[in-house]
């Protein structure tokens, strides 16, 4: 294993000798002042001037890549960091296995490659743009530095697809990686690459979703790039995944808190019906129905950004060995999957059933299978604080049908349970299963900033520790001093 020492002299920290590296170093430079405008244009509204107490990644050993420090946003050391590279690592899947691992882009699958790389990128500067308004109704000051966190490091992540860009594919490389700072979240014109990365994410129960649900796509997508016959890529993933179990904790843990919060002020006033929304809104917290429409949109929109269920992209990618399935390296076969089937569940004379299908066409399928399971994990933790206080409710994730925009199910409305309705039925219970413009206008009620250090809006609980196990009533953003 080689581990290149992290260079913090320049302008552009990295461990991938940039020094050294005249051509590419130059790029970066210059795409630099493009990026700091996006990111003052785009970036949080109204807390550039703050000091936020911020990871910054130092390293990529494991143990110790990080130091803690009050940073003002703009600037946040954003670098360029590949995990270490392991000698003589092999292409581990598709018709190259058992090859050397490429350390250039193979010109065959130059296209192919860039439009991985291009499609991640875009997702980055994307939620950030998503996010911006968020500091403002912050329900404490330790959230609003999670909050600046996650959007930080997504903007890392963004340099790390900017630097293979601009490394390795040349001037088309140059042109997507100005692109990537030119479309925009939910613009007519412009907008960004992917549907869910348009959408709102217009309070903090939806970003707490959105960093559960999404993030969670983010996951199972680096780890299927991670696994990449091109190694600079697989480098890069691993090293994002280092960052972005953080942003899943913040996802689960703020949707524990605010579950948890709920739970207890209906113990303290005596309801124990969860049904009974009016009784415990009124308590300034959020209901369990609610929530659970909440997770009913995040859960779908994010299904959607594993593309068709059956996809010949995603099957040439793992053929060239470009992109692999999750945890491949655990996988006991042959990971080539010419001859094998994988089920893929499809709708058939009106009926939601499963088919068999070529592994290879079925990857996003068997990708989203993963992630269902993966997300299943967390939501019976929620469920553990429900079942705590004794209160007869379960968040259960909808059907894999229900509310899709992209694949099998896109073409027909199913209920949370996966059964079929006509679209007058879909009309008319929509806000049984989706929030309704009163709940939006619900949420939106209770998003009243709480910037006080150590207090919590009515709505969350505290969390049980503190960011780098800081003491209840620390200052993680100083906002005086903006
Ligand atoms: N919206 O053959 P198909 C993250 C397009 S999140 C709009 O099924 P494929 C993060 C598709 O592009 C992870 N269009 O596609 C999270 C294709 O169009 P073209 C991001 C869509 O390639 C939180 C056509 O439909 N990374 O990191 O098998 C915060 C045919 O589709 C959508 C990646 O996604 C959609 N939802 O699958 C911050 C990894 N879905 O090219 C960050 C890289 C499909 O024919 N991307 N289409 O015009 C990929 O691996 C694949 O491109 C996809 C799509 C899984 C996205």
């Amino acid at each position: 294993m080689t581990m290149a020492a992290v260079d913090y002299d320049g302008l552009i920290p990295n461990n991938v000798a940039l020094g050294q590296d005249v051509r590419v170093k130059r790029a970066l430079e210059k795409w630099h002042p493009g990026y700091i405008n996006w990111w003052n244009d785009m970036g949080p509204e109204g807390f550039q001037e703050a000091l936020v107490y911020l990871r910054t990644a130092i390293g990529v050993d494991p143990k110790g890549w990080a130091k803690f420090d009050y940073v003002r946003m703009p600037e946040y050391r954003w670098g360029v960091l590949l995990a270490p590279q392991h000698e003589g690592r092999k292409i581990p899947f598709g018709m190259h296995k058992g090859e050397d691992a490429w350390q250039e882009v193979p010109g065959e699958y130059r296209a192919m490659l860039r439009r991985l790389v291009v499609i991640q990128g875009d997702t980055e500067p994307a939620s950030v743009e998503q996010q911006r308004h968020l500091g403002k109704t912050a329900p404490s000051l330790y959230d609003m530095r999670n909050l600046f966190q996650v959007n930080v490091e997504e903007g890392r992540h963004l340099w790390a697809m900017v630097y293979l860009l601009q490394k390795y594919f040349g001037a088309d490389g140059r042109e997507e990686a100005e692109a990537l700072l030119q479309r925009r979240s939910g613009d007519a014109d412009t907008p960004r690459m992917l549907g869910a990365f348009n959408e709102k994410t217009p309070d903090w129960l939806s970003f707490f979703m959105f960093t559960y649900f999404t993030d969670r796509d983010g996951k199972m997508q680096l780890e299927a790039l991670a696994q990449s016959g091109f190694d600079p890529l697989s480098r890069t993933c691993r090293f994002m995944l280092t960052e972005e179990a953080h942003h899943m904790f913040v996802g689960e843990t703020g949707v524990t808190r605010i579950i948890q919060r709920t739970c207890e002020a209906m113990k303290e006033a005596g309801i124990d019906d969860p049904h009974d929304i009016d009784k415990v809104r009124a308590l300034g917290v959020i209901d369990l129905p609610t929530v659970q429409k909440k997770a009913n949109m995040h859960f779908s929109l994010t299904l959607d950004l594993f593309g068709n269920e059956i996809s010949t992209n995603a099957a040439n990618a793992f053929h060239a060995g470009l992109k692999g399935r999750y945890r491949e390296h655990r996988l006991d076969d042959d990971h080539q999957l010419e001859d094998s089937n994988y089920p893929v569940l499809r709708l058939i004379n009106g009926q939601v059933q499963n088919e068999d299908a070529p592994a290879l066409s079925a990857l996003n399928m068997r990708l989203r299978d993963d992630y269902v399971a993966d997300c299943n994990a967390g939501v019976n933790r929620w469920n553990k604080v429900i079942e705590q206080h004794g209160i007869p409710f379960a968040i259960k994730l909808p059907h894999v049908a229900f509310h899709r925009h992209i694949g099998e199910f896109s073409r027909t409305n199913a209920d949370v349970d996966g059964n079929i309705l006509s679209p007058a039925e879909w009309t008319k219970r929509r806000t049984d299963f989706l929030p309704s413009a009163a709940d939006k206008d619900f949420i939106e009620s209770l998003m009243q900033p709480q910037f006080e250090t150590g207090k919590f809006a009515s709505w969350i609980a505290p969390p049980k520790v503190g960011i780098d196990n800081k003491p209840g009533d620390f200052e993680y953003v100083k906002i005086a001093d903006a």
